[in-house]
Protein backbone atom coordinates (compact mmCIF):
# COMPACT_ATOMS: atom_id res chain seq x y z
CA UNK A 1 0.00 0.00 0.00
CA UNK A 2 1.06 3.97 -0.92
CA UNK A 3 1.72 5.89 1.89
CA UNK A 4 -0.72 8.72 1.23
CA UNK A 5 1.31 11.39 3.19
CA UNK A 6 4.78 10.98 1.07
CA UNK A 7 3.50 8.95 -2.55
CA UNK A 8 2.42 10.82 -5.01
CA UNK A 9 -1.13 9.17 -6.25
CA UNK A 10 -4.66 10.06 -7.93
CA UNK A 11 -7.89 10.67 -6.28
CA UNK A 12 -11.23 10.00 -7.52
CA UNK A 13 -13.73 12.57 -7.17
CA UNK A 14 -17.22 10.27 -7.43
CA UNK A 15 -19.70 13.44 -7.85
CA UNK A 16 -17.80 14.44 -11.06
CA UNK A 17 -16.01 10.87 -12.07
CA UNK A 18 -12.79 13.33 -12.41
CA UNK A 19 -9.44 12.11 -10.75
CA UNK A 20 -7.37 14.55 -9.25
CA UNK A 21 -3.42 14.41 -8.32
CA UNK A 22 -1.93 14.47 -5.01
CA UNK A 23 1.72 14.91 -4.75
CA UNK A 24 2.18 15.36 -1.04
CA UNK A 25 5.27 17.53 0.17
CA UNK A 26 5.10 19.79 -3.38
CA UNK A 27 4.79 23.02 -1.24
CA UNK A 28 8.16 22.57 -0.49
CA UNK A 29 9.57 24.00 -3.70
CA UNK A 30 10.86 27.24 -3.67
CA UNK A 31 8.27 30.07 -5.16
CA UNK A 32 9.83 33.28 -6.83
CA UNK A 33 6.38 33.72 -9.15
CA UNK A 34 3.52 36.12 -8.52
CA UNK A 35 2.78 37.22 -5.41
CA UNK A 36 -0.72 39.12 -4.35
CA UNK A 37 -0.97 41.69 -2.22
CA UNK A 38 -2.30 40.86 1.19
CA UNK A 39 -4.65 42.87 3.72
CA UNK A 40 -6.71 44.82 1.88
CA UNK A 41 -7.31 48.25 3.67
CA UNK A 42 -10.14 48.04 6.07
CA UNK A 43 -13.33 49.48 4.44
CA UNK A 44 -15.83 51.74 5.83
CA UNK A 45 -19.40 50.64 6.80
CA UNK A 46 -20.67 53.49 4.14
CA UNK A 47 -18.26 53.94 0.62
CA UNK A 48 -20.07 56.61 -1.44
CA UNK A 49 -18.30 55.27 -4.52
CA UNK A 50 -20.30 51.93 -4.04
CA UNK A 51 -22.52 50.63 -6.04
CA UNK A 52 -24.13 48.24 -4.02
CA UNK A 53 -24.55 50.29 -1.17
CA UNK A 54 -27.94 52.04 0.04
CA UNK A 55 -28.96 55.13 -1.72
CA UNK A 56 -25.84 54.79 -4.45
CA UNK A 57 -26.47 54.85 -8.27
CA UNK A 58 -25.51 51.88 -9.91
CA UNK A 59 -23.42 51.79 -13.25
CA UNK A 60 -26.89 51.90 -15.15
CA UNK A 61 -28.34 54.80 -13.34
CA UNK A 62 -30.67 53.16 -11.23
CA UNK A 63 -30.40 54.09 -7.30
CA UNK A 64 -30.45 51.92 -5.25
CA UNK A 65 -33.23 52.06 -2.06
CA UNK A 66 -31.90 52.38 1.54
CA UNK A 67 -32.40 49.67 2.05
CA UNK A 68 -31.95 47.69 5.82
CA UNK A 69 -31.11 44.26 5.58
CA UNK A 70 -30.80 41.93 1.92
CA UNK A 71 -31.08 43.97 -0.75
CA UNK A 72 -32.50 42.19 -4.57
CA UNK A 73 -32.07 43.44 -8.14
CA UNK A 74 -31.55 41.81 -11.73
CA UNK A 75 -28.26 42.31 -12.76
CA UNK A 76 -27.49 45.32 -14.74
CA UNK A 77 -24.40 42.99 -17.25
CA UNK A 78 -27.15 39.82 -17.30
CA UNK A 79 -24.94 36.70 -18.98
CA UNK A 80 -28.51 35.63 -19.40
CA UNK A 81 -31.31 37.11 -20.40
CA UNK A 82 -35.36 36.20 -20.03
CA UNK A 83 -36.98 35.73 -23.29
CA UNK A 84 -34.68 34.87 -25.30
CA UNK A 85 -36.26 32.32 -28.21
CA UNK A 86 -35.42 28.43 -27.19
CA UNK A 87 -33.66 27.32 -30.47
CA UNK A 88 -30.72 24.68 -31.28
CA UNK A 89 -27.91 24.85 -34.06
CA UNK A 90 -26.05 21.79 -35.34
CA UNK A 91 -23.98 21.00 -38.20
CA UNK A 92 -22.50 17.79 -38.50
CA UNK A 93 -22.58 16.63 -35.41
CA UNK A 94 -19.76 19.14 -34.81
CA UNK A 95 -20.65 22.53 -34.30
CA UNK A 96 -23.78 22.44 -31.62
CA UNK A 97 -25.06 25.47 -30.18
CA UNK A 98 -28.32 26.29 -28.11
CA UNK A 99 -30.10 29.32 -27.13
CA UNK A 100 -30.34 29.72 -22.99
CA UNK A 101 -32.60 32.02 -21.78
CA UNK A 102 -32.41 32.94 -18.14
CA UNK A 103 -32.35 35.67 -15.36
CA UNK A 104 -29.30 36.74 -13.60
CA UNK A 105 -29.58 38.29 -10.01
CA UNK A 106 -27.26 40.26 -7.47
CA UNK A 107 -28.24 39.58 -3.39
CA UNK A 108 -26.26 42.19 -1.23
CA UNK A 109 -26.17 40.40 2.03
CA UNK A 110 -26.19 43.46 4.36
CA UNK A 111 -26.26 47.68 3.60
CA UNK A 112 -22.77 47.71 5.33
CA UNK A 113 -19.67 47.46 3.12
CA UNK A 114 -17.45 46.33 5.02
CA UNK A 115 -19.37 43.26 6.34
CA UNK A 116 -18.16 39.74 5.42
CA UNK A 117 -20.39 35.92 6.11
CA UNK A 118 -17.48 35.55 8.90
CA UNK A 119 -18.53 38.63 10.67
CA UNK A 120 -22.10 39.25 10.07
CA UNK A 121 -24.35 38.82 13.04
CA UNK A 122 -26.51 35.04 12.78
CA UNK A 123 -29.59 36.61 12.45
CA UNK A 124 -28.15 38.74 9.57
CA UNK A 125 -27.56 35.80 7.88
CA UNK A 126 -30.49 33.91 8.73
CA UNK A 127 -32.47 36.68 6.26
CA UNK A 128 -30.23 35.92 3.85
CA UNK A 129 -30.51 32.30 3.80
CA UNK A 130 -33.92 33.49 3.73
CA UNK A 131 -33.63 35.54 0.25
CA UNK A 132 -31.66 32.80 -1.28
CA UNK A 133 -34.48 29.95 -0.46
CA UNK A 134 -37.19 33.05 -1.82
CA UNK A 135 -35.06 33.44 -4.52
CA UNK A 136 -34.38 29.43 -5.30
CA UNK A 137 -37.75 29.05 -5.23
CA UNK A 138 -39.29 31.77 -7.50
CA UNK A 139 -36.50 31.43 -10.30
CA UNK A 140 -37.06 27.51 -10.05
CA UNK A 141 -40.71 28.13 -10.86
CA UNK A 142 -40.79 29.57 -14.20
CA UNK A 143 -41.05 27.44 -17.22
CA UNK A 144 -38.07 28.34 -18.66
CA UNK A 145 -35.68 27.94 -15.73
CA UNK A 146 -34.21 24.48 -15.04
CA UNK A 147 -31.38 25.16 -13.02
CA UNK A 148 -31.18 28.12 -10.19
CA UNK A 149 -27.24 28.45 -9.27
CA UNK A 150 -26.66 30.81 -6.32
CA UNK A 151 -22.72 31.72 -5.99
CA UNK A 152 -20.54 33.83 -3.91
CA UNK A 153 -17.12 35.60 -5.52
CA UNK A 154 -15.31 36.71 -2.26
CA UNK A 155 -12.08 38.86 -2.45
CA UNK A 156 -10.30 40.67 -5.87
CA UNK A 157 -8.05 37.44 -6.49
CA UNK A 158 -11.41 35.62 -7.35
CA UNK A 159 -12.80 38.46 -9.61
CA UNK A 160 -15.13 40.07 -7.10
CA UNK A 161 -15.93 43.35 -8.67
CA UNK A 162 -16.71 44.88 -4.80
CA UNK A 163 -15.81 44.05 -1.56
CA UNK A 164 -19.47 44.84 -0.48
CA UNK A 165 -20.91 41.55 0.88
CA UNK A 166 -23.58 39.90 -1.76
CA UNK A 167 -23.52 37.26 -3.96
CA UNK A 168 -24.97 35.97 -7.17
CA UNK A 169 -27.76 34.27 -8.71
CA UNK A 170 -27.97 32.47 -12.68
CA UNK A 171 -30.53 30.42 -13.26
CA UNK A 172 -30.77 29.28 -17.22
CA UNK A 173 -32.47 27.00 -19.18
CA UNK A 174 -29.64 24.57 -19.06
CA UNK A 175 -28.51 22.64 -16.42
CA UNK A 176 -24.52 23.86 -16.04
CA UNK A 177 -21.64 21.38 -16.53
CA UNK A 178 -20.51 20.96 -13.35
CA UNK A 179 -24.54 19.87 -11.98
CA UNK A 180 -24.53 17.99 -15.00
CA UNK A 181 -21.82 15.89 -14.10
CA UNK A 182 -22.68 15.47 -10.11
CA UNK A 183 -26.42 14.67 -11.86
CA UNK A 184 -24.95 11.80 -13.70
CA UNK A 185 -23.20 10.33 -10.61
CA UNK A 186 -25.66 10.85 -8.10
CA UNK A 187 -28.55 9.00 -10.25
CA UNK A 188 -25.96 5.93 -11.33
CA UNK A 189 -25.07 5.80 -7.46
CA UNK A 190 -27.05 3.33 -5.55
CA UNK A 191 -28.84 5.26 -2.56
CA UNK A 192 -27.51 8.23 -1.79
CA UNK A 193 -24.26 9.09 -2.60
CA UNK A 194 -23.49 12.38 -0.27
CA UNK A 195 -25.97 10.67 2.27
CA UNK A 196 -23.50 7.46 2.25
CA UNK A 197 -20.29 9.92 1.97
CA UNK A 198 -20.68 12.41 5.08
CA UNK A 199 -21.35 8.77 6.45
CA UNK A 200 -17.97 8.27 5.80
CA UNK A 201 -16.61 11.29 6.58
CA UNK A 202 -18.36 11.36 10.29
CA UNK A 203 -17.12 7.58 11.05
CA UNK A 204 -13.39 8.85 10.83
CA UNK A 205 -13.56 12.61 11.37
CA UNK A 206 -10.20 12.96 9.78
CA UNK A 207 -11.46 15.48 6.80
CA UNK A 208 -14.05 17.27 8.95
CA UNK A 209 -13.32 21.21 9.81
CA UNK A 210 -16.38 21.99 11.42
CA UNK A 211 -20.09 20.40 12.43
CA UNK A 212 -23.46 21.71 13.76
CA UNK A 213 -27.06 19.97 14.14
CA UNK A 214 -28.00 20.55 10.35
CA UNK A 215 -24.55 20.27 8.19
CA UNK A 216 -20.80 19.25 8.39
CA UNK A 217 -17.98 21.08 6.50
CA UNK A 218 -15.66 18.77 5.20
CA UNK A 219 -12.34 18.79 3.35
CA UNK A 220 -13.29 16.39 0.68
CA UNK A 221 -11.43 13.54 -0.26
CA UNK A 222 -10.66 14.35 -3.55
CA UNK A 223 -10.30 18.44 -2.49
CA UNK A 224 -8.51 19.97 -5.78
CA UNK A 225 -7.87 23.78 -4.08
CA UNK A 226 -5.60 23.45 -1.42
CA UNK A 227 -8.01 24.40 1.45
CA UNK A 228 -11.14 23.75 -0.57
CA UNK A 229 -14.38 22.66 1.51
CA UNK A 230 -17.68 20.98 0.84
CA UNK A 231 -20.90 21.79 3.40
CA UNK A 232 -22.86 19.16 3.43
CA UNK A 233 -26.66 18.73 4.81
CA UNK A 234 -26.86 15.94 7.19
CA UNK A 235 -30.37 15.33 6.63
CA UNK A 236 -31.60 13.66 2.36
CA UNK A 237 -32.42 17.28 1.22
CA UNK A 238 -32.57 17.44 -2.07
CA UNK A 239 -32.87 21.91 -2.29
CA UNK A 240 -32.81 24.22 -0.18
CA UNK A 241 -36.85 24.77 -0.05
CA UNK A 242 -37.22 21.60 2.17
CA UNK A 243 -34.88 23.27 4.90
CA UNK A 244 -36.95 23.48 8.06
CA UNK A 245 -36.34 26.65 10.20
CA UNK A 246 -33.62 25.01 12.40
CA UNK A 247 -31.95 24.24 9.73
CA UNK A 248 -32.26 28.12 7.71
CA UNK A 249 -30.36 28.89 10.89
CA UNK A 250 -27.80 26.03 10.89
CA UNK A 251 -26.73 26.87 7.19
CA UNK A 252 -26.23 29.96 8.77
CA UNK A 253 -23.89 29.40 11.36
CA UNK A 254 -22.08 26.74 9.55
CA UNK A 255 -21.07 29.50 6.74
CA UNK A 256 -19.96 31.70 9.38
CA UNK A 257 -18.02 29.04 10.95
CA UNK A 258 -16.39 27.61 7.93
CA UNK A 259 -15.76 31.01 6.74
CA UNK A 260 -13.85 32.42 9.90
CA UNK A 261 -11.80 29.81 10.06
CA UNK A 262 -10.59 30.70 6.54
CA UNK A 263 -10.23 34.24 7.72
CA UNK A 264 -8.10 32.90 10.85
CA UNK A 265 -5.74 30.69 8.36
CA UNK A 266 -3.06 33.62 6.83
CA UNK A 267 -4.94 36.08 8.75
CA UNK A 268 -6.67 38.02 5.47
CA UNK A 269 -10.30 38.11 4.85
CA UNK A 270 -9.45 34.88 2.72
CA UNK A 271 -10.87 35.02 -0.95
CA UNK A 272 -12.94 32.39 -2.07
CA UNK A 273 -15.56 31.46 -4.80
CA UNK A 274 -18.51 29.67 -2.98
CA UNK A 275 -22.08 28.49 -4.34
CA UNK A 276 -25.09 26.10 -3.47
CA UNK A 277 -25.51 22.69 -5.84
CA UNK A 278 -28.99 21.18 -5.09
CA UNK A 279 -32.03 19.80 -7.09
CA UNK A 280 -32.77 21.31 -10.87
CA UNK A 281 -35.57 22.85 -10.94
CA UNK A 282 -37.21 21.12 -14.15
CA UNK A 283 -40.39 19.88 -12.23
CA UNK A 284 -39.13 16.46 -11.48
CA UNK A 285 -38.39 15.05 -7.49
CA UNK A 286 -34.88 14.96 -8.36
CA UNK A 287 -34.44 12.28 -5.37
CA UNK A 288 -30.52 11.45 -6.18
CA UNK A 289 -30.03 15.46 -5.42
CA UNK A 290 -28.60 15.84 -1.70
CA UNK A 291 -28.14 19.62 -0.95
CA UNK A 292 -24.45 20.56 -0.66
CA UNK A 293 -22.18 23.96 -1.19
CA UNK A 294 -18.43 23.76 -2.19
CA UNK A 295 -15.85 26.45 -1.26
CA UNK A 296 -12.85 26.93 -3.58
CA UNK A 297 -10.57 29.43 -2.33
CA UNK A 298 -7.10 30.31 -3.90
CA UNK A 299 -4.67 30.61 -1.52
CA UNK A 300 -2.23 28.02 -1.27
CA UNK A 301 1.02 28.64 1.59
CA UNK A 302 -0.34 32.33 2.66
CA UNK A 303 -1.56 35.22 2.62
CA UNK A 304 -0.22 36.04 -1.01
CA UNK A 305 0.97 33.24 -2.93
CA UNK A 306 -2.04 31.29 -4.87
CA UNK A 307 -2.33 28.23 -6.89
CA UNK A 308 -2.77 28.50 -10.02
CA UNK A 309 -4.56 25.73 -12.11
CA UNK A 310 -1.98 25.77 -14.95
CA UNK A 311 -0.16 23.36 -17.37
CA UNK A 312 -0.33 19.99 -16.23
CA UNK A 313 -3.60 21.06 -14.68
CA UNK A 314 -4.81 22.10 -17.95
CA UNK A 315 -3.52 19.44 -20.54
CA UNK A 316 -3.86 16.70 -18.32
CA UNK A 317 -5.07 17.13 -14.60
CA UNK A 318 -5.43 19.24 -11.62
CA UNK A 319 -2.97 18.19 -9.07
CA UNK A 320 -2.47 19.55 -5.74
CA UNK A 321 0.36 19.97 -3.27
CA UNK A 322 -0.46 19.45 0.72
CA UNK A 323 -2.91 16.26 1.42
CA UNK A 324 -6.58 17.40 1.97
CA UNK A 325 -6.41 15.31 5.61
CA UNK A 326 -3.47 18.18 6.77
CA UNK A 327 -5.48 21.09 5.15
CA UNK A 328 -8.58 19.91 7.33
CA UNK A 329 -6.04 19.68 10.08
CA UNK A 330 -4.68 23.34 9.68
CA UNK A 331 -7.97 24.56 9.40
CA UNK A 332 -9.50 22.99 12.47
CA UNK A 333 -6.52 24.30 14.19
CA UNK A 334 -7.00 27.73 14.04
P1 LIG B 1 -19.21 40.11 -8.71
O1 LIG B 1 -18.57 40.94 -7.65
O2 LIG B 1 -19.24 38.64 -8.34
O3 LIG B 1 -18.63 40.40 -10.07
O4 LIG B 1 -20.76 40.53 -8.77
C1 LIG B 1 -21.18 41.83 -9.04
C2 LIG B 1 -22.24 41.83 -10.11
O5 LIG B 1 -22.91 43.07 -10.08
C3 LIG B 1 -21.68 41.68 -11.53
O6 LIG B 1 -22.23 40.52 -12.13
C4 LIG B 1 -23.27 43.46 -11.39
C5 LIG B 1 -22.15 42.94 -12.26
O7 LIG B 1 -22.64 42.64 -13.56
N1 LIG B 1 -23.43 44.91 -11.40
C6 LIG B 1 -24.66 45.45 -11.65
O8 LIG B 1 -25.62 44.72 -11.92
N2 LIG B 1 -24.83 46.82 -11.59
C7 LIG B 1 -23.82 47.68 -11.35
O9 LIG B 1 -24.03 48.87 -11.25
C8 LIG B 1 -22.43 47.19 -11.22
C9 LIG B 1 -22.26 45.71 -11.12
ZN1 LIG C 1 -21.00 49.17 -0.49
Amino acid sequence: MFDWNRDPHRRFNPLTREWVLVSPHRTERPWQGQKEISGAAAQPEYDAGCYLCPGNARAGGVRNPRYDATFIFDNDFAALKPGTPLDRFEQGGLLVAESDPGVCRVVCFSPKHNLTIANMETAGLRKVVDAWVEQYVELGARSEINYVQIFENRGAMMGASNPHPHCQIWSSHAVPNEVAKEQVAQLAWNGCLLCDYARLELASHERVVEENDGFVTVVPFWAVWPFETMVIARRHVTAMDEFDAAERDALADILKRTTARYDRLFEVSFPYSMGFHQRPTDGEAHAEWHFHAHFYPPLLRSATVRKFLVGYEMLGMPQRDITPESAAERLRGV
